[in-house]
Order: structure tokens, then C-alpha cells, then sequence
């Protein structure tokens, strides 16, 4: 079975809560929950997890990396920007990583239309909201099917 994670950084716990108007009035929970009912369609094996911290992010890529998993989809939050330390963990685990925003970071204050995460990624998906990680969980699916 195909195994996925997707992994979400700083403050994203806070949506649904706070400025609507630019994330959506989703709350992670809901996001997660619509996720693995798509995950299930494609018989995709879901991990979830967020967190504040960018070196729990880090542990979390070099765990998927031990134990096997196929894919990753990240929304790295602000660390987007400048973590050269979650960039290295995935170019260094080599596992196909997908970037997702919720909002379109090339139409926003300049410092954030720059990623030093995507070069290292398959791929980027910005401004769809919530469908860019289902956008993003269709493609590795799409990836990986036989
Ligand atoms: O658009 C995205 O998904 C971002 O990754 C979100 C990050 C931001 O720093 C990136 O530039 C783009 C921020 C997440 C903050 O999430 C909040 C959610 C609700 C209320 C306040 C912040």
C-alpha cells in the first residue's frame, strides 16, 4: 500500500479560526478528515501532522524516511521562506515531495513568493486553498499507481 504524509507547519493549527479571508474558514481537522476520505478512494495509506516546531518537522521527514513512506505533501508555513534545515532533510531523504500553500504566495507580500523548499520538491501547489492538497494527493496517487 502506497504510504503518504502530509505535514503541516507553523500556526496552521490556527486555521478556521483566524483570517478567513486569506486561509479559508476550514479548521485542520476538517481539512484532515476531507483528505483521508480522498485517501481511501485511492487505497493511499494517510498520515497527518502539524506542528509549530522546525525540528519536529524535521524528525517527521527523517521518520517517513526509515520507516518507507512513498510521498510527502508539505505545507511548510512561513518556514516556506527560509528553513535551509527542512529543504536538506528532504533533498537528504529523497522521498517525492510535493509543496502545498492555501493561499497564491506569488500574490502576497514579496518575501513570500519566494520558496528555497520547491527546488528540492517534484512540485508546488499555491493558491487553491484546501484543493491544493487534494490536487497534490491526486498527483503522488497518479505517481504511483500501476
Ligand atoms: O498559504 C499558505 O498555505 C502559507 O503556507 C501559510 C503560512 C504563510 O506563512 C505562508 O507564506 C503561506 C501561514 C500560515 C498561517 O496560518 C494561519 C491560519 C489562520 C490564522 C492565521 C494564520
Amino acid at each position: 500500500m502506497i504510504r503518504i504524509i502530509i505535514l503541516n507547519g507553523p500556526n496552521l493549527n490556527l486555521l478556521g479560526t483566524r483570517e478567513p479571508g486569506i486561509y479559508g474558514n476550514q479548521t485542520l481537522q476538517f481539512i484532515q478528515k476531507r483528505l483521508e476520505e480522498e485517501a481511501a478512494t485511492y487505497r493511499i495509506d494517510l498520515d497527518f501532522y502539524q506542528s509549530n516546531h522546525e525540528g519536529k518537522l524535521i524528525d517527521k521527514i527523517h521518520e517517513a524516511y526509515k520507516n518507507g513512506f512513498n510521498g510527502i505533501i508539505i505545507n511548510p508555513g512561513a518556514f516556506t521562506h527560509y528553513s535551509y534545515a527542512i529543504r536538506d532533510a528532504i533533498s537528504a531523504t529523497n522521498i517525492p515531495t510535493i509543496e502545498v500553500h492555501l493561499s497564491n504566495i506569488h500574490a502576497r507580500e514579496e518575501f513570500r513568493a519566494k520558496s528555497v523548499i520547491a527546488p528540492v520538491c517534484i512540485g508546488q501547489i499555491s493558491g487553491l486553498g484546501v484543493d491544493a492538497y487534494s490536487a497534490a494527493l491526486f498527483a503522488l496517487h497518479r505517481r504511483f499507481q500501476s
